[in-house]
């Protein structure tokens, strides 16, 4: 595929932050491809998979699914899809960073969903009520936070020192959220 037609937004944030419903949202409205790593990590673990299991212990205790693995993934769901594409909850850390340049064009731009713990605490315990998700209880939500501090935030601000950083106030109602969003990317929402 050619650069033109395969532009990446990463879309980065706490757990809980919104990421999913805003690149839903973004979908729906202009198209992009939406790509999750956590759901193509969760996909691997419904597969039963040896690795699934391996990956499955990881997400369960909040930390980070090496690199490899969620390149490999990404590749995959890449390949099979035309952009632009937002790459969802991903690169989690540095190491993620460099694997995925190692592979794929620098992203155009991320877009940073900044709430606090307060917030995505309580949208993730009101999700955990259904979702099913092993990691939506209070100890995992902990590491996840512990974990989004200590390897995401660099990546946050690396992309902030290359220029390439837009960061969006998350708070409020999802619509609100979205207008932001769209005015990051340039985008006019209907
Ligand atoms: N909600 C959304 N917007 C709202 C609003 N404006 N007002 C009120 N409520 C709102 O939203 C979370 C909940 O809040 C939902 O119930 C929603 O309705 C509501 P969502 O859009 O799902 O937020 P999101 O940021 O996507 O939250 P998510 O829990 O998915 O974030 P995480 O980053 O924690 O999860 P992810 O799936 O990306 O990763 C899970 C785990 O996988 C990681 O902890 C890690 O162990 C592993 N992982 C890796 O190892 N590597 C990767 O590259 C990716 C994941
Ligand atoms: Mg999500």
């Amino acid at each position: 595929a050619d650069a033109a037609q395969t532009a990446v937004y990463f879309v980065m944030g706490g757990p809980g932050s919104g990421k999913g419903t805003q690149c839903a949202k973004l979908v729906e409205q202009f198209g992009f491809v939406h790509l999750s790593a956590g759901d193509l990590l969760r996909a691997e673990v419904r597969s039963g998979s040896a690795q699934g299991r391996e990956i499955a212990s990881i997400i369960a205790e909040g930390k980070i699914v090496c690199s490899e693995i969620t390149v490999r993934l990404l590749k995959q769901a890449m390949s099979q899809r035309r952009g632009p594409f937002l790459v969802d909850g991903f690169p989690r850390s540095l190491q993620n960073l460099a694997a995925f340049e190692a592979v794929f064009e620098p992203c155009r731009m991320m877009l940073y969903l900044q709430l606090s713990e307060e917030e995505m605490e309580k949208r993730l315990l009101k999700r955990g009520l259904s979702s099913g998700r092993s990691d939506d209880n209070s100890v995992t939500i902990r590491k996840r936070f512990h974990t989004f501090e200590h390897d995401s935030m660099p990546v946050v601000q690396n992309m902030e020192a290359r220029g390439l950083l837009r960061t969006i106030n998350a708070d409020g109602e999802e619509g609100e959220v979205f207008c932001r969003v769209c005015a990051a990317l340039g985008l006019q929402s209907a």
